[in-house]
């Protein structure tokens, strides 16, 4: 897997800040090589896109997670995701566009530029993390197929693979997991394809080799280990919007004034913050307002939740 980062170095799990500066600093040198070009002296050490909160450590990122298909726990995932087979791996990218088939993971990585993004990211539920992912624009692979006229959306699908995901083996969610963009948040820079976490290849229980990330949605639509990309007119399945749709929307926008059914939107806890640690508010949009509001002008946010 040349493509793919690898680091020698072996991160701490908790770092003090400053270390985790000079790591970042490391990494710039890192993904410039990765992405096959000369560190140039105006690359940027991490996206402008970044939040310069504190990431989570490693093990809080990949311990506390939610996959269904390796069980509901919230350290299932860590404990079954070893079962996933990720090589070979490719992305069936198909409907209305130009170039439709099936992309090996390699291909799609010596196409792309990886690039470091530390996200707010927050679940639904009302737990947050900030999480320094490694990917690149979702735009770039849909460039890449070729968008046909006409599309109105993106529908995404994970791995359907009982036998390694054992989750599958129950009913609960209709497999395999679905989730859907609009073609515009699709496109939007913030929405990434994530490849990498700390500089590391992506865990199994974090979505390897490939999950969405939506920064400004809840965690649920970042779907994980995807296999397959349709470009529609129409809208399409998404999995928590189909089991439970007056709980969870098709937009799923982060938004502390529209609660859910059965809890409090205005505030999250932030992982790692102990129990003692006092909640947060959430922000408009997980903080991403003043880059995505006007994908939604015009638009009543309480219908279209
Ligand atoms: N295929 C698939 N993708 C998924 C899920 C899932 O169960 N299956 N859970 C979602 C939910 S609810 C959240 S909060 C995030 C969690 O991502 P993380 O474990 O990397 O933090 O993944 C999302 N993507
Ligand atoms: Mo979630």
């Amino acid at each position: 897997m040349a493509h793919r980062f690898k680091s020698d170095l072996s991160w701490s799990d908790v770092t003090p800040e400053t270390v985790y500066l000079n790591r970042r600093a490391f990494m710039t040198g890192a993904t410039a090589l990765a992405a096959g070009s000369i560190a140039a002296p105006g690359l940027a050490a991490t996206s402008a896109f970044s939040t310069d909160e504190e990431p989570n450590a490693w093990d809080e990122i990949t311990q506390y997670n939610n996959f269904y298909e390796f069980g509901t726990g919230k350290s299932d995932p860590a404990e079954y995701a070893d079962a996933l087979t990720t090589t070979p791996w490719a992305v069936e990218i198909d409907g209305m566009v130009d170039k439709p088939g099936s992309y090996s993971f390699e291909d799609i990585m010596s196409a792309m530029t990886i690039e470091e993004r530390i996200y707010r990211f927050r679940c639904v539920e009302a737990w947050s993390m900030v999480i320094p992912w490694n990917g690149f624009e979702l735009a770039d692979l849909l460039n890449m197929a070729g968008v046909q006229e006409g599309a109105k959306y993106v529908a995404f699908e994970t791995l359907y693979r009982p036998e390694e995901m054992w989750g599958q083996k129950r009913n609960f969610i209709p497999w395999p997991y679905r989730e859907g963009l609009r073609l515009d948040e699709a496109m939007h820079p913030l929405t990434i394809m994530a490849t990498g976490i700390y500089g590391k290849d992506i865990p199994n229980q974090n979505g390897a080799p490939l999950r969405l990330v939506v920064p400004w949605k809840y965690g649920f639509k970042s779907i994980k280990s995807i296999v397959k990309i349709t470009l529609t007119d129409e809208q399409p399945v998404a999995s928590w919007n189909q089991i439970a749709p007056h709980e969870y929307g098709f937009y799923s926008n982060v938004n502390p004034e529209v609660d859910h059914p059965r809890w409090s939107q205005a505030s999250e806890r932030r992982v790692g913050g102990g129990l003692l640690a006092k909640r947060i508010p959430t922000l408009m949009f997980n903080g991403y307002e003043a880059e995505v509001a006007s994908l939604y002008e015009g638009m009543d946010l309480t219908e279209n939740f």
